[in-house]
Order: structure tokens, then sequence, then C-alpha cells
């Protein structure tokens, strides 16, 4: 019988650039009522406490941005989802920017520390920065890059101060275990990602990650997209779904703070879901960079409702 789900409201946005991705999950829940969708009736919602928005002069660290107020953010992330996990529940995560990820993956590879976790990071963007290589300063462009280790110094643009240096390391060791690094290059798939740096298309080809950029998405199907993505992670023993939703297309994702066109469509979207949520290996579901500020009628929430509406109502 499949776990039951814990929704974890993560409501952090310190990694992202602009303001409001925090009221992200408030806006998911209240757009299901609006919609009189139950997908959230008799559901255990747990808001994760102490994650304060609480921004610092940008010269404190300009290469990672709010560093020092995200470590103990995302430590609490971390806790939250393994104690989840301890208690044989599904994390559903729901979370500001993505750099709450940095959190969730530490959890579960604390709690999993023996065996081998893999990613599915479904995005607009490769999420590969460091502090050396960053342009924005935003934490969020960083995190799949935090759970990798792979600071990228030969391609490196900027010297961060020693501070940013010393913050950035404990961000990579979160978690109580201090495991470093939390996945390896080859249990990581990109399904979506069209908008990134040389930089990081450079560690992508020295690590040979698996993309599946949006042209592979249209020659293939995203039906065998997901298939091959699933076998590219036979070796992992669990799986982590990241969908940040700027991974869909420009006519769905307005609400976010980095929409980029040609991402996916509402059936491939959808798919994504009635494919990975109930997946035997797949240990925990986020959802990320809804961001009701930059939206008009809530439109972001309203299809993330639509897609958990596809996945949540057969409980
Ligand atoms: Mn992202």
């Amino acid at each position: 019988m499949a776990r039951e789900i814990k929704i974890l409201e993560a409501a952090s946005e310190n990694g992202a650039g602009k303001r409001g991705a925090s009221l992200g999950p408030r806006a998911v829940f209240l757009q299901a009522r609006e919609d009189k969708c139950d997908i959230f009736k008799d559901r255990i919602w747990e808001t994760i406490p102490n994650l304060v928005l609480n921004l610092q002069p940008e010269f404190n660290t300009p290469y990672a941005k709010n560093i020092e107020n995200l470590l103990p953010a995302l430590a609490e992330v971390a806790n939250h989802v393994e104690a989840t996990l301890q208690d044989d529940y599904f994390p559903l995560i729901l979370s500001g920017d993505h750099s709450n990820a940095i959190g969730s993956v530490s959890g579960i590879r604390n709690f999993f520390h023996d065996e081998k976790v893999g990613v599915i990071w479904i995005d607009a963007h490769y999420d590969l920065h460091s502090p050396f290589t960053t342009p924005s300063g935003n934490i969020h462009g960083m995190a799949l890059n935090a759970l990798l280790d792979k600071d990228n110094l030969e391609n490196k643009i900027n010297q961060p101060a020693q501070l940013t240096e010393d913050y950035w390391e404990k961000l990579k060791k979160l978690g109580n275990r201090g495991i470093c690094p939390k996945i390896m290059p080859d249990d990581i798939v990109f399904i979506g990602v069209r908008d990134f740096e040389k930089q990081e298309a450079a560690l992508v080809e020295k690590y040979g990650i698996k993309t599946f950029h949006p042209q592979d998405i249209r020659n293939l199907g995203i039906a065998q997209v997901l298939a091959d993505a699933l076998e590219h992670l036979s070796a992992c023993d669990h799986l982590y779904i990241s969908f940040d939703v700027d991974s869909q297309d420009t006519s769905v994702s307005m609400g976010t703070g980095t929409p980029v066109p040609d991402g996916l469509l509402p059936p491939e979207a959808e798919m994504v879901f009635t494919t990975l949520f109930h997946h035997p290996k797949v240990v925990a579901f986020e959802i990320t960079e809804i961001n009701p500020l930059l939206d008009t009628q809530n439109r972001m929430a309203k299809s993330v409702v639509k897609l958990l509406s596809c996945v949540l109502q057969a409980e």
C-alpha cells in the first residue's frame, strides 16, 4: 500500500532574485479552495517553521546572496524531510524557491545514507552555478551544484570573498551526517532545460549528465523521455523529483521568477505527474517557484492544482 502523503510547506524564498515565491504554497492551497477542488482535504499539512524572510544587504555575499539566512532555513527543511521519511510518510514538498531542494535532498540523503539516491530535475534551467560562476548571485540557480559539489573553478568568472566560500562549504555539507556530495552526476536527469550559461553547459558536458531538452521531448514524446529517464536511473534505489514550474511553457508559466518560452505543455506536464508521482522508487516530490506576486488571477497556482488533481484525487 502506498504511503500516506504529508504536505510540507517550505516557504523560504531567500534563494530567489525576485520577491514572492514564499507565497506560492499558500497560493496553491487557496486556489484549490477557490476551485472547490478537494486535493488537500483530510491531508496532513505541515508548515516548516523559522523560514523567516530576512534579506541581507547584497554586499555581504554578492556571489551567494542571503546564504547566511539560507543555511539555518535549509537545515530546517532537511530535518523536516528526514523526520517525515522516518515517520513513514511520503513528503510532497511545496517550496518557495528552488534552493529549498538543497534542504530536501540533504534530508533524504541523511535518511537513506547507505543507499543510492537519484534526482529528476524538471526545470527550464540547470541550476548548476556555483559562487564562482554565478552571474546573479541567486542561490536558487546553484541548488543542484551544491548537491553535486562541483565548484567548476575551471570556468570561474567571480572571486567570492572567504566569508562566502566558508558558507558555501557549509551549505554543501548540510545535514547531520555532513554527506558531500549528496548526488553523483550519473544519478541526475534533466527534463525541459533550455536556458543556461556556458559554465553550466561545460559541467553537463564534462560529467555527461543526462539531459532532455525541449527538442528531445518533441522528437521522442514525453512518455519515452520519462521511460528513458527512469532507465538511466535504474541503478538508483530511491528517486527525488523536483518540478520547477518554469519547466512549463510560458503559455502556462507566468507566475514564476524566470519564465522561458518553449517549455512543457499541459498534457506533457500531466504525464510527468502521473508517471512519476506514484512510481515505487520515488520517495519525495517537490513543486517549486510558484510566485503569485508576478501572476495575474493566480494562474500558476491554478495550473499546479490541476496537475496535483491528476495524482491526488484517486487516493
Ligand atoms: Mn530551478
